[in-house]
């Protein structure tokens, strides 16, 4: 059974403060509102990461994702988090490959590699993100770019470390733009994907893995999204940070 997830993004933003008290009304909306087939993810500053953790500790709906790793195991990198530090405070996923890494870190695609395998034998289960730019899809090159995209980085996985990985496709046209993918356009891609991912893994395998969306997701554009046979859940930006709409959007499975 492929797992629907719902996951938000915070990016950097908040205050230690604004972080516990947001993540208390989720966690508290979470248990009132939400059934238990969802799970919900919060991908907090590093900072915030244990605090975060502590206070959804107790709600087994509730799940920590780390926004970032380093590729490396250990040692002498200033400024680097590892999969085992990450583990260590109960982090369980961890976002690899947003398109914001990407472009202002000049992340490549084995540094991408190397970071979900280092999670992965470390026991955190890796968002891939991919997605194209505006000018691939004008030039009518999205499914080729995406599918490169996992040839270069998840390909390489083992069938046991697929295993543990979600797929989060986000257009890049339409992070923080207010532009959001149709929901065809979105279909169409999470098929290609899944489709790229059976012939990379076994289909059974790829049928099970989950494909969340992501790039202006709100209230009002989730539940069709959602209603679509590819797409598991959601990878949200902004409206992670307003407890009532990242519930909303949870609610609209
Ligand atoms: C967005 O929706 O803006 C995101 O980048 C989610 O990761």
């Amino acid at each position: 059974m492929r797992k629907k997830i719902v996951a938000g993004n915070w990016k950097m933003n908040k205050t230690y403060e604004e972080a516990l008290s947001l993540v208390s009304e989720i966690d508290n909306m979470v248990k009132d509102e939400v059934n238990g087939d969802v799970t919900v993810i919060v991908a907090p500053p590093f900072p915030y990461l244990q605090g975060v953790g502590k206070l959804v500790q107790g709600n087994d709906k509730m799940h920590l994702a780390a926004q970032n790793v380093s590729e490396y195991e250990s040692g002498a990198y200033t400024g680097d988090v590892s999969a085992s530090m990450l583990k260590s405070v109960g982090v369980e996923y961890v976002i690899i490959g947003h398109s914001e890494r990407r472009l202002y870190h000049h992340e490549d695609a084995q540094t991408l590699y190397k970071k979900m395998k280092l999670s992965i034998a470390q026991g955190l289960k890796p968002i891939f993100c991919c997605g194209e730019p505006l000018e691939e899809r004008d030039a009518d090159r999205h499914f080729e770019y995406v599918g490169q995209q996992l040839k270069d980085s998840v390909s390489y996985l083992s069938n046991q470390e697929f295993d543990q990985i979600v797929i989060a496709y986000e257009p890049i046209w339409a992070i923080g733009t207010g532009k959001t993918a149709s929901s065809q356009q979105a279909q169409e891609m999470h098929a290609y994907i899944r489709e790229q991912l059976s012939r990379m893994f076994d289909a059974e395998a790829a049928y099970n893995c989950t494909i969340l969306y992501g790039g202006s997701c709100n209230p009002g554009n989730a539940e069709e999204l959602f209603a679509q046979e590819d797409i598991d859940g959601g990878l949200i930006g902004g409206a992670s940070l307003k407890s009532r709409d990242f519930t909303a959007i949870i609610k609209s499975f």
